[in-house]
């Protein structure tokens, strides 16, 4: 008979932990702009409602907190002063639109509990816990993806201040209406020389962990990203008199464009969507004159997400001139390809072994983070927890209590192997750019 298969357990206080932070996402998840869905966007009065929400959670576990310039929650644990280095534990509280519970959100609350047994354990680390709340990783509202971790990473980008958005509000006016002074973003930069380094928990957002029959993995690399606004402009002309060689039709070059994402992207073994299609004037009987849509491209590595991208807009060009339409691209959003270190990717590893799991498998995360962001300034890794059926971005998003009750023991691991390796640790390198 085969030796039954011993699926570990968590220890005690990961699993009243991890119903804390399962009840807790259910609280979150009530604090949306629409009823009956999660929709919580940068800068909004939800993204406030969180942060009081997760800010009292974070003191009630011991942790000193402050909100920083760019709207991103904080809670440091662990030793104090200036020369106290410092490894950050986070992910992000803000959702796309209908959103699923536990995106971002289950990866903070984590990292709350984490960090709060290990200072009641009295751990003795080389190094000063921060979490952080990051306030928009998605770009739901505007966008641009990653600009809260962006503020903190110190690579804010003042031609964002005019971006806008589907009211025509700019970020400059939502940050003062949300009570933030632009000129002092700057000041929610950290520094650099003071990191050991940024661990990120979150859910695979994928199908590979569920078809591994695993809880954990060890992630290897972040996707490299570009998304594009695109506006396909043709003609509105009449539905019934305008014969088919006189139109130009707005909404059929960019059904084609999207068809030609799909078809170069599988070809080319990339990632690409198009999540939006606007049309206008939008009546049934005028041939459409103008349609917008987004187009959002992955890839592993930044050069050939780029090969790729050409190819894609090469398409669209043909498109534009066959149907005498003008289709133009425009940028709003780029992040490179984040590897993570190897050293913190030991630590997860170790960290995840440690709950008596198997040797974890590593996957590249075709999902965006803000660790892409930190992983330009300091040195990162992230713990990936089972995700069944992948599904995400949807309301059916779901991870067990199980999972997440390991994903903190594995963190704690994650942390005290570091500790345990500190003197041996290499000052933070900026992550490898693909
Ligand atoms: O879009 C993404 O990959 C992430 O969920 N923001
Ligand atoms: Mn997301
Ligand atoms: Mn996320």
């Amino acid at each position: 008979m085969s030796a039954a298969v011993q699926v570990p357990v968590a220890s005690a206080p990961a699993r009243a932990a991890a119903d804390r932070i399962v009840t807790r996402c259910d609280e979150l998840a009530a604090i949306s702009e629409t009823a009956g869905h999660i929709t919580r966007v940068y800068l909004s009065p939800e993204h406030a409602r969180a942060n009081a929400v997760v800010d009292n959670w974070m003191q009630d576990a011991g942790l000193d907190t402050w909100q920083d310039a760019a709207g991103n929650l904080h809670g440091r644990t662990g030793r104090a002063g200036p020369d106290v280095p410092v490894l950050l534990l986070g992910s992000h509280l803000d959702t796309v639109v209908d959103a699923g519970r536990y995106d971002g959100v289950v990866g903070v609350l984590m990292a709350i509990e984490v960090a709060a047994r290990l200072q009641q354990a009295r751990a003795e680390l080389p190094f000063a816990l921060e979490v952080i709340a990051f306030s928009d990783e998605e770009g739901t509202r505007f966008g641009k993806a990653l600009l809260g971790s962006s503020a903190v990473a110190g690579v804010w980008d003042d031609s964002w201040w005019d971006l806008r958005d589907g009211d025509g509000t700019t970020l400059r006016a939502a940050f003062e209406s949300f009570g933030l002074d632009p000129a002092q973003v700057g000041q929610a930069a950290v520094d650099p020389a003071s990191l050991v380094g940024y661990l990120e928990a979150h859910i695979e957002q994928g199908p590979y962990l569920e078809h591994a029959e695993q809880a954990l993995g060890v992630v290897t690399s972040i996707a490299s990203a570009r998304r594009f606004t695109v506006r396909a402009v043709g003609e509105a002309r009449h539905a019934g008199g305008t014969p088919y060689e006189r139109r130009h039709d707005a909404l059929l070059a960019a059904a084609e464009a999207a068809l030609a994402v799909e078809r170069i992207c599988r070809t080319e073994q990339h990632i690409g969507t198009v999540g939006t299609m606007a049309v206008e004037p939008g009546a049934v009987n005028v041939v459409p004159g103008l349609a917008t849509f987004a187009v959002d491209l992955r890839g592993e590595f930044d050069d050939g997400r780029d090969r790729v991208w050409d190819e894609i807009a090469e398409a669209f060009r043909e498109i534009g001139a066959r149907r005498g339409v003008d289709v133009t691209p425009t940028e709003v959003h780029r992040a490179p390809a984040v590897f993570c270190a190897p050293h913190l990717m030991d630590a997860v590893r170790a960290g995840i072994v440690s709950t008596g799991e198997p040797e974890p498998i590593e996957l590249f995360s075709r999902a965006g983070h803000d660790a892409m962001s930190l992983g330009r300034v300091t040195d990162v890794a992230m713990l990936f927890l089972r995700n069944p059926d992948g599904i995400s971005h949807h309301p059916d998003e779901f991870v067990s209590a199980a999972d997440v009750a390991l994903g903190l023991d594995a963190l704690v691991g994650a942390i005290e192997h570091l500790a345990r390796t500190s003197d041996t640790l290499p000052p933070a390198t900026t992550a490898v750019e693909a």
